[in-house]
């Protein structure tokens, strides 16, 4: 069968950027099949990123025991290996996307732009890239790329890629923090809020050519060992306050991608349901293969919620158990990677009672 002539027009790209110098060596354009991976988010898709933002200082996370199950590699991962976004790479037959601010890292596959902490309202945050900063980072990508290949074949590309989010969980965990005794009223128009700016955000992606999102909710917040640790009165059972705001969101969300779905031709999408697939682990570990669902592998405290890796300054005491793979939880408020395996697995051919309407590899398939 003849094969149409495909060939890749290989680039190298130079950002500077007061200190840092990215390196952009990809292979885009007139290559139809290429597809690029777009990752933006929190501290669950966080390759890594936040570390070059510290000048230096360290980051617990780049320390043992995070990475303790890749040979001690601590990478900056909130894990003990990789996080969902690197799955899904791998599941694409693409390399790992890399952290957006590694000097040298490739792009010609995708990039992460997630950064630990990262919220939707928040515009700047020390040590931190919100997700504004982190659009603002993906349209200097755009823009090298458009100015590469052309802006026609530029939109083309941005088109068949892939966008992977997870925004929107320190929103609420900082929101019910810092107001405790918020009425409902405050809390559903803090929740249209973060919606509304989420969505937009969605919007400007839309406008540069994304059409595929892969969006995971807001996970069971009222069930993390941090939290439960935060309210020694609940005695170890999930903070329903977290946990019911958490849930508005979700359908906030659900409905406000249905709706520009029917708005924006073209406009695809899947949510992961990271509410109900992290709660249930936690809460029936056992169902899953897992041994330990409510306590964390690594950190302080009753649930081991706290200080894993020594907490901000390092000098924390904390215990780390020794088979990470028996827990859902690494710390308080983060995964193992046996449990990022499983969920990128349901991002990746959920059922759509777990991930819908499209799962992430229906999206890659799509055209
Ligand atoms: C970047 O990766 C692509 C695809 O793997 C490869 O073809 C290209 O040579 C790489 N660029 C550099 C400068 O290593
Ligand atoms: C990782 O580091 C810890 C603490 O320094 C050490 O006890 C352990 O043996 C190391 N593991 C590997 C695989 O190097
Ligand atoms: C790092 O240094 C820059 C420039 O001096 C400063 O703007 C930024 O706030 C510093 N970041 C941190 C995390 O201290
Ligand atoms: C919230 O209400 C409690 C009990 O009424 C009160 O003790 C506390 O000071 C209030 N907190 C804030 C931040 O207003
Ligand atoms: C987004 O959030 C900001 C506050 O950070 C708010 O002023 C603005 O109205 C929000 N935008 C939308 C569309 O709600
Ligand atoms: C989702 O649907 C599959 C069958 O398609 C079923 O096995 C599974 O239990 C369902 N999960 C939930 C959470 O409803
Ligand atoms: C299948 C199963 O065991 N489900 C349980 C999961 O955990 C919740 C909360 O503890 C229970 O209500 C379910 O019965």
């Amino acid at each position: 069968m003849a094969r149409p002539t495909s060939f890749l027009f290989c680039v190298m790209m130079m950002i500077f950027a007061t200190t840092l110098m990215n390196t952009i060596n990809g292979c885009y354009g007139a290559d139809h099949q290429h597809k690029l991976l777009f990752v933006i988010g929190d501290s669950l898709f966080d390759p890594g990123n936040n570390q070059y933002l510290m000048n230096g200082s360290t980051s617990p996370a780049t320390s043992y025991p995070y990475g303790m199950s890749m040979h001690n590699h601590s990478s900056g991962r909130l894990s003990d290996g990789l996080i969902v976004p690197d799955f899904i790479g791998l599941f694409a037959n693409k390399k790992v996307p890399p952290p957006f601010l590694k000097p040298g890292s490739n792009f010609s596959d995708g990039v992460n732009f997630a950064s630990a902490g990262a919220r939707v309202l928040e515009e700047h945050s020390t040590g931190v890239m919100n997700m504004k900063a982190q659009l603002s980072n993906f349209d200097k990508v755009a823009k090298l790329i458009a100015k590469k290949v052309g802006d026609e074949e530029a939109k083309k590309l941005f088109m068949r890629s892939v966008y992977l989010i997870s925004l929107g969980g320190n929103d609420y965990f900082g929101f019910n923090t810092d107001n405790p005794n918020a009425t409902q009223s405050q809390r559903i128009s803090y929740m249209r809020m973060v919606v509304a700016n989420l969505t937009n955000g969605f919007k400007e992606i839309y406008g540069k050519g994304g059409r595929k999102f892969a969006i995971q909710n807001v996970g069971p917040l009222g069930c993390y060992p941090m939290i439960k640790q935060m309210y020694p009165e609940l005695k170890g059972s999930c903070s329903s306050k977290f946990l019911s705001h958490a849930k508005l969101h979700n359908k906030a969300l659900s409905n406000a991608l249905k709706k520009l779905s029917n708005k924006l031709p073209g406009f695809k999408y899947s949510i992961l349901d990271y509410y109900y697939a992290l709660g249930d682990r936690i809460n029936n570990a056992t169902k899953y293969g897992f041994k330990v669902g409510k306590i964390a592998c690594c950190g302080n405290g009753d649930y081991n919620g706290n200080n894993c890796g020594g907490g901000h300054d390092g000098k924390e005491a904390f215990k780390v158990c020794s088979h990470p793979d028996e827990y859902v939880l690494f710390d308080g408020g983060h995964t193992t990677m046996r449990t990022n395996r499983q969920l990128a697995e349901l991002l990746w051919n959920g059922k759509p009672n777990i991930t819908g309407p499209y799962n992430l590899k229906q999206l890659f398939d799509l055209p």
